[in-house]
């Protein structure tokens, strides 16, 4: 602990602690180590939450907010403990966001074996389900001798700051080594600065993609998650109202440019907006800036349909920089689009094309002004929800959410203003992100307003961490929308003919045998209410939006409860396809009727060499 309290990153002359603290839930494996330095360390804040899960991704959710330079610690006991913080590693290393976790292991000297919660293996005895990390974790370590950690933790540093390699680091520990002495050098405690570089690519491939750009009709770029977390915003400004070459944005991307540059076609892919994917299908040159071409990206490789088209991907990472055949620029954004900008300095595209996305920018944000107006008072869409807080927020305030039909909804409809603004974690899209990361959110910018937008299949994976963010004195604003079910999920089985089996929150009807039957007694708003947060029921969208003014004045965590349908949603443009194979033989004629189309469908697929 007291090395972890000295590790400080810094990154354009700006220097803060790495870790913030220390979030966790103590057990037989790890109170009497880390929880007793922790105790003795009241400057190394502990925060007890309520599921190890929820301590993963509110670690992840503070390191969003705070461009990856800085991150929690999280400490579970061995066993159960451990193994809930699993989902939330995969999570947080799929997004490549940094976060320590220090799970309990069993003991090293295996003299009391198995201890209780030890999960044994017949054919050795160097097993623990702390090997359950190994795949989800950048770094994974088992420390069953003190000095191990002379060597481990610089190691476990040199990834959580690496911005191309960082996402979960895991720290095992047995119990009975957290609480062995050790004489460790003093020089290992001193203050360690560890500095972020904004690295530079390769001078021959720049000029190679300088030369690709400048024969370029229809370039467009594709912002993702690493212009933000560059802090590119900026360049990227500049670069594109030099060039003129339009932007789409991915979920992490979202905000690189304000939603009304007119150089901006909002939302990629699969949820992505007309002009973005009309200018995408006959793009010649895409430049991919911190982006991993997810499958919602690339309309699962259908989006780029020019016959030639070439990939220019700037991208901290050597892996993504070389996707889609694309020409590496392995490096940091900002720079890459500083120099680019410089060699490029004559470069435009026509005036004509500018123009066009400068059409589809007006014509989209009038399709989102139509769709945040409400068409009937009394059964409200999810499409006007996100227009009244959007109307209501200020553009320093944050919309969070990761699962359901919301994210999409988003992606194509708030407007984003400020480019912290809109934090959705869609690389995993973990249900139960939502409010354990809002906490996060809200611990790294306790001036913005945190509106967390979930469901209530969301709400009931994880409300757990309700009870922390009081604890805490963080407030959140949760805009609860309760569509009995899985919206999201039961419409895609729908679109492949499989009627919404299985998403709706129904009793079960003795008759059908099937989830059919009445409407559960199920109050989620009650529920809220009864783990402390201050409660809006709301029906309509005055009640809501009167709902949105009270809770702007709380000053602890509120929960809006509005009850939506299911069925109004959003449409897809162009291109926006998710592969989601239907099942090729089927007795349902939905069913084979989706096939037929998958099938067509999937002719639009490609690979880019
Ligand atoms: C942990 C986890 N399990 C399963 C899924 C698959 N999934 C995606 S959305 C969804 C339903 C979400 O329901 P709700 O929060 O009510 O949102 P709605 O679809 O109604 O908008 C499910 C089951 C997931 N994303 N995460
Ligand atoms: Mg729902």
């Amino acid at each position: 602990m007291e090395y972890l309290k000295n590790q400080y990153s810094e990154r354009d002359g700006v220097e803060q602690p790495f870790f913030a603290g220390c979030f966790g839930i103590f057990g037989h494996g790890n109170l009497a180590g880390f929880g007793q330095a922790l105790q003795q360390s009241p400057d190394f804040r502990y925060y007890l939450v309520r599921n190890e899960q929820a301590a993963v991704h509110t670690a992840v959710g503070y390191a969003k907010m705070k461009n990856r330079l800085s991150t929690f610690v999280c400490t579970s006991s061995i066993g159960p403990g451990a193994t809930n913080m699993v989902t939330a590693a995969a999570g947080a290393t799929v997004n490549r966001l940094p976060v320590l976790l220090m799970p309990g292991d069993i003991f090293a000297q295996r003299k009391v074996a198995p201890v209780l919660q030890q999960f044994e293996s017949p054919f050795s005895q160097d097993i623990s389900v702390n090997d359950c990390f190994k795949p989800v974790s950048k770094y994974w370590d088992r420390i069953n001798r003190p000095e191990q950690l002379i060597t481990s933790l610089p190691e476990v540093m040199r990834v959580l700051t690496s911005p191309a390699d960082t996402g979960a680091v895991t720290l095992c520990i047995p119990q009975d080594v957290q609480a062995e002495a050790h004489d460790f050098p003093v020089e290992m405690f001193e203050k360690r600065v560890w500095h972020i570089p904004r690295p530079r690519p390769d001078k021959a491939t720049m000029l190679r993609a300088v030369e690709l750009i400048s024969t370029a009709k229809k370039p467009m770029i594709i912002a993702g998650g690493g212009v933000i977390y560059s802090e590119a915003e900026n360049a990227l400004k500049t670069f594109v109202h030099s060039t003129g070459i339009p932007v789409a944005e991915t979920f992490a991307g979202k905000g690189s440019l304000s939603y009304d540059d007119p150089h901006n076609l909002g939302a990629a892919g699969a949820t992505g907006t007309e002009g973005a994917n009309a200018i995408s299908t006959e793009a010649d040159v895409v430049i991919g800036i911190g982006t991993r071409y997810g499958d919602f990206t690339t309309a699962s490789k259908t989006a780029f349909q020019n016959k030639k088209v070439k990939f220019i991907n700037i991208n901290i990472t050597e892996f993504d920089a070389h996707k889609h055949s694309g020409l590496a620029l392995t490096g940091d954004a900002k720079v890459i689009l500083e120099e680019l900008l410089e060699k490029l300095e004559a470069y435009k595209v026509d005036d004509s094309y500018r123009k066009r996305v400068a059409g589809y920018n007006k014509s989209w944000d009038e399709k989102v002004t139509l769709a945040y107006q409400v068409e009937d008072t009394k059964v409200i869409s999810q499409a006007e929800v996100i227009g009244a807080v959007n109307n209501f927020s200020e553009a320093k305030d944050v919309v969070l959410c990761a699962s359901g039909s919301a994210p999409g909804d988003l992606h194509k409809l708030w407007r984003t203003r400020d480019s912290k603004g809109f934090h959705l974690e869609y690389g995993y899209s973990c249900m139960g992100y939502e409010i354990s990361g809002g906490l996060g959110a809200k611990m790294a910018c306790p001036d913005r307003e945190i509106y967390v937008i979930l469901g209530d299949g969301g709400y009931l994976m994880m409300p757990s961490e309700i009870v922390t963010s009081l604890q805490e004195g963080y407030k959140l604003t949760i805009i609860l929308i309760d569509n009995n079910g899985f919206a999201s999920i039961g419409g895609l089985s729908k679109s492949i003919g499989s009627e919404g089996f299985g998403t709706k929150y129904l009793y079960r009807d003795n008759k059908s045998g099937k989830l059919e039957g009445e409407q559960l007694p199920v109050n989620l708003a009650m529920n809220a209410e009864s783990l402390g947060a201050k409660v809006f029921k709301t029906s309509d969208i005055a009640s809501f939006n009167e709902a949105l003014e009270k809770a702007k004045l709380e000053e602890q965590t509120t929960v809006i409860h509005i009850k939506t349908v299911p069925e109004r949603k959003m449409a897809g443009y162009g291109h926006a396809w998710w592969d989601v194979p239907v099942a090729e033989v089927s007795e349902s004629e939905a069913v084979q009727k989706a096939r037929e189309n998958y099938d067509e469908q999937k002719k639009n697929q490609r690979y880019f060499f």
